[in-house]
Parts: C-alpha cells; structure tokens; sequence
C-alpha cells in the first residue's frame, strides 16, 4: 500500500469508446423491432433512461415507468432476459463492423500502462461479451489479454452506482484502492468508484457532460493526445496537456500524501 499507482481500472460505455447513442441505443431499439415492439428510444430519451445503469435494469425500468400493464406470456423476466440477449447480439455486431472506436487516448494511455507494468482492470456494468467485441475491435485479437481482470455486468448483484464492480475488479487485481485509479465517464461510475475508495479521473462525453462530478481528481472532455489537448472542466492538471501516467502519479501523490 501507499501513494504509487500500480494499476488502472477503466469502465468501458462512455469511456472506453462513445458505445451508447449509436451502439446499445441503436441495438436496443433493434431488438424492440425483432420482437414486434413499438418501442422506440430516440437519443435524448435514452439519454435519460441512462441514469439506470445495465440494459436489462433499463428496460425493466422502461416498462415499469411508462408500461405498468404490460404482461408478456412467460412473464416479465423471462422477457426481458431475451430481449436483452437478442439486444446484445445486435450490439455486437455492431462492434464488429467497426462503427465504434476507441475514444482518443485510450490506446495510448493503455499502452504507456502495458510499458511501464501497470495492472489493468475492467469495471463495468454491461455484459462481458460485449466488452470482449469492443476489446477485439479495438485493440486487436489479443485485446482481451491486454487487461489483468474484466469484471462486468452481472457479476455483482448491484450495479453502478453501487461500488462492487470495482470492489471486485480490486480483488481480482490483488490492488489495494490507494494504488489504482479508475477512468469513468458518468456520475454513476464515479460514485461507485469513489464508495470503492478509488481516486477518479472523468473524460465527459455527450451524454455526461451536463452531470456533477463530485470528488473527481480531474474532469476532462476527453483523455486527449501529445498533440491534441484535453479541455478541463475540474482539477488541476498542472502542465499536462492529456491524460498519461506522469499526470496520473502526480494526481495519486497529491491526494495521498
Ligand atoms: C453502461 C451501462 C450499460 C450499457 C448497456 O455501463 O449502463 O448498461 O448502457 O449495456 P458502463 P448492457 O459505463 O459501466 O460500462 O445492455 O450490456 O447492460
Ligand atoms: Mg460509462
């Protein structure tokens, strides 16, 4: 234990990759359409139906707000389980047609991290199949082994905001809280990361850039490149100009010491 960063836990929708407006929101409405549905989430509603994190919580929150009658045959969890399924199918292929990249940094931030021996982990709350496609898309067929632990989806029983995601991505990297940072997008993944005790930078994307971050280390528009700097929204990032581990450690030092 002590005030040296030692790994990396990222999130992956939002942060990773810009994966909710034309990946999950595009699938979910997809999977309504197969399912001969109606419904259909336009981007600025699912903007707000993203305050309800994981997909299947999502549609369960859907139909219970805006639905209260609906009553498929063979009940509403068996449903919605395989609307979900079908909904991440669709997701994927998504993925593997390459419409969805990596957000600016990322690769270059995880390979620093790769270079210098860091831990890296995945905390998420969406299906680990789909984290495995945008990994594969992303980084290539060995992108996967790129991270030291992917804990996602239902793995814990409560999803962000609560802390067990990353709780369990801890465990599973053997990291001690006051060693590793997590990279979020959203208001929920950074109070789940903050009640796990983890330091957060955030990088904002269109649908969170209206949230409060509070207790964040840095709130930025994005992770940013040598030659293409961050904005920052919160913190002081002294010279830096994009998120790398010599800002990282700088961050970690400051606040633990
Ligand atoms: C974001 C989520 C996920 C996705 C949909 O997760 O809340 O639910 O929107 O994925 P994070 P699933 O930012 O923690 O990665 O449908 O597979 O749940
Ligand atoms: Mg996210």
């Amino acid at each position: 234990m002590g005030n040296t960063l030692r790994g990396l836990l990222f999130d992956v929708d939002g942060t990773l990759a810009d994966t909710e407006r034309d990946g999950h929101r595009v699938a979910f409405n997809r999977a309504f359409a197969q399912a001969g549905l109606d419904w259909r989430w336009d981007v600025a509603g699912y903007g707000k139906l993203l305050a309800v994190s994981g997909g299947k919580e999502r549609i369960r929150y859907f139909v219970d707000s805006t639905l209260p009658d609906f009553r498929p045959p063979g009940g509403l969890d068996a449903f919605i389980a395989e609307l979900h399924a079908r909904k991440s199918r669709y997701f994927r292929e998504l993925v593997e047609d390459g419409s969805i990249p990596l957000r600016p940094g990322v690769l270059r931030l995880l390979r620093e991290a790769r270079e210098a021996g860091l831990l890296l982990g995945i905390a998420t709350t969406t299906t680990e199949a789909n984290v495995r496609a945008l990994l594969v898309s992303g980084l290539g067929a060995d992108g996967p082994c790129w991270f030291d632990t992917i804990a996602a989806g239902d793995a814990v029983p409560a999803k962000k905001p609560a802390p067990d995601i990353y709780r369990l991505a801890l465990r599973e990297l053997g990291l001690d809280s006051s060693e590793g940072i997590a990279i979020e997008d959203s208001d929920n993944g950074l109070a789940a990361a903050r009640a796990a005790g983890l330091l957060t930078v955030v990088a904002v994307n269109e649908y969170t850039r209206q949230q409060a971050f509070p207790g964040a280390a840095l709130v930025v528009d994005q992770l940013g490149e040598p030659d293409s700097a961050f904005r920052v929204l919160a913190g002081d990032p002294g010279r830096s100009t994009c998120v790398d581990l010599a800002l990282l450690g700088q961050l970690l030092r400051t606040v633990r010491s």
